[in-house]
C-alpha cells in the first residue's frame, strides 16, 4: 500500500516535471515566431529505425512550418546511426538522394542542430543520408508556406 502511494507521488511529481518543461518552451517557440523563425523537434530512428517523426509547431499544422528559417533539433532515438538532410529544391520527394543541406551523422542517443532558412513555399524532401536507408523509408514530404 504504502509502495503504491509512493509510486503515485512519484508520477505526480514526474508529471509536474514534464508539465513545467512543455510550459518552459512555449514561451520559446512564440518568441522564435516573431523572429520568423520556428524550432521543428524531430526524432531519428522513430517509430521505427527507418522513420521520422515530427513534433507538431506550437500553433503549426503537422508536416507544414511556415516560410522562414526552420531550425530542426535532431535527436536520434534509433539504434544505429543517422543524418538528417532536407533538399534545397521542392517537388521531387521519392528520391534517396539529393543536393540539399543535413546534419553530420549522429550517434543514437545524440542530438544535432539544423538551421535551414526557406524562400520558396513548395514541399522539400527530407531523407536520412546513410546508405540504404532512405531506400528502407528514410524519408518523406516537409511542406513549407
Ligand atoms: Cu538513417
Amino acid at each position: 500500500m504504502r509502495n503504491s502511494c509512493r509510486a503515485v507521488l512519484i508520477s505526480a511529481v514526474l508529471l509536474a516535471f514534464a508539465s513545467a518543461a512543455f510550459v518552459a518552451v512555449a514561451p520559446a517557440a512564440a518568441a522564435s515566431r516573431t523572429n520568423r523563425s520556428t524550432v521543428l523537434n524531430v526524432l531519428a530512428g522513430f517509430p521505427t529505425e527507418f522513420k521520422f517523426a515530427f513534433r507538431v509547431p506550437v500553433g503549426g499544422k503537422p508536416g507544414q512550418v511556415p516560410l522562414g528559417t526552420v531550425v530542426f533539433k535532431v535527436r536520434n532515438a534509433g539504434k544505429l546511426a543517422h543524418t538528417f538532410k532536407v533538399c534545397s529544391s521542392p517537388g521531387k520527394i521519392t528520391a534517396n538522394s539529393c543536393a540539399g543541406t543535413g546534419t553530420a551523422t549522429i550517434a543514437p542517443g545524440k542530438t544535432a542542430t539544423l538551421a535551414i532558412t526557406f524562400k520558396k513555399k513548395g514541399t522539400y524532401e527530407y531523407l536520412c543520408t546513410v546508405p540504404g536507408h532512405a531506400a528502407a523509408g528514410m524519408k518523406g514530404p516537409l511542406t513549407v508556406g
